[in-house]
């Protein structure tokens, strides 16, 4: 595959600092090379660096609408140009908000294609508040509610509302969810796993369900993985850690299933936070798991076995 590297270090949508550090992390953790040792061709564009967007009010529900949403802008711009040149986009975070523009520029690629955009959100939260529902005002807490086209942030970016339909969408390790999510992520028809579902059924069970769903499309699958998706004890790097997330191995099983999958489209590596990580010990798991969704394995086995 080609490559292309997308550095997007915004920290503006999480109510701390240091996420803006995170694709420089990623990059001294090695993400190029481990991806060019597999055989893949990278390209790194560097990091964006957009202008805040001053033609937007500013927002008592929504904290640094502006710069949320020049980055929304430029990576819709950014992602949708790699995708149609034929190369796989890795979104290198900066916090999740930025997911609002790597989504929509998938979702316009997806479209100009004539294929259904999926979204694996892989993540501790719902991240489906809007400025009116939100208890932070925090924007890394809204993507999701965004690219299934809630009105509220139809000033952030104007095209082919709503991008992702969410019955597409499907969230699994979810295990913090505010009141307000719980009744919007039910309204909506998100498809959730919570921890307690994976827990029962296990993830190979939930990956396969969902892989069948995105197959029998042909869809495109946008894979979003928040570094609190994965337990704190492998992944400590992260403002918002909740406890009881997903091992090392869960996190891994995922990666090799969709590798074998060859359905995935796009990744987001966000939420990392390098100012709280121990010893770029975050960063180095994420660039194992990116290894893993690109061809590293084991062992071989045969495609697609159950
Ligand atoms: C909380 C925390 N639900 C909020 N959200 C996230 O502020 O909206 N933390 N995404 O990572
Ligand atoms: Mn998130
Ligand atoms: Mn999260
Ligand atoms: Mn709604």
């Amino acid at each position: 595959k080609t490559i292309t590297l997308i550095g997007a270090p915004i920290e503006e949508g999480s109510g701390r600092r240091g996420a803006a550090m995170g694709p420089t992390a990623l990059r001294i953790a090695g993400i190029d090379t481990v991806l060019a040792d597999l055989g893949h061709t990278v390209h790194d564009e560097g990091d964006l660096r957009p202008l805040p967007a001053r033609d937007l009010p500013n927002h008592a529900g929504a904290n640094n609408l502006q710069m949320v949403a020049a980055f929304a802008r430029a990576l819709n711009d950014t992602v949708h140009d790699t995708a149609r040149k034929g190369h796989f986009p890795i979104i290198l975070g900066g916090d999740h908000a930025l997911s609002m523009g790597s989504v929509s520029g998938m979702a316009r690629y997806a479209d100009e294609v004539g294929r259904p955009l999926f979204v694996l959100w892989l993540d501790a939260h719902a991240d489906f508040n809007s400025p009116s529902t939100s208890p932070s005002g925090n924007m890394h807490g809204m993507p999701v509610a965004f690219f299934c086209g809630e009105a509220e942030f139809a000033p952030i970016l104007e095209s082919n509302r709503p991008l992702v339909d969410p019955k597409r969408v499907y969230q699994v390790g979810i295990r913090s969810v505010d009141a307000r999510e719980r009744e919007e992520i039910a309204d909506h028809g998100v498809n959730v796993y919570d921890m307690r579902a994976v827990d029962e059924s296990g993830m190979a069970h939930i990956m396969r369900q969902i892989l069948d769903e995105v197959r029998a499309a042909n869809g495109l699958l946008h894979v979003s993985l928040d570094v609190d998706f994965m337990d704190p004890e492998f992944a400590p790097g992260v403002g918002t850690t909740v406890p009881g997330g997903a091992t090392f191995r869960e996190a891994h099983l995922i990666m090799e299933m969709l590798c074998d999958s060859d359905l995935v489209s796009s990744l987001d590596v966000v939420e990392l936070n390098p100012f709280l990580d121990d010893r770029g010990k975050s960063a180095r798991v994420l660039v194992e798991l990116t290894a893993s969704l690109f061809g590293r394995r084991i062992l071989d086995r045969p495609t697609r076995s159950a």
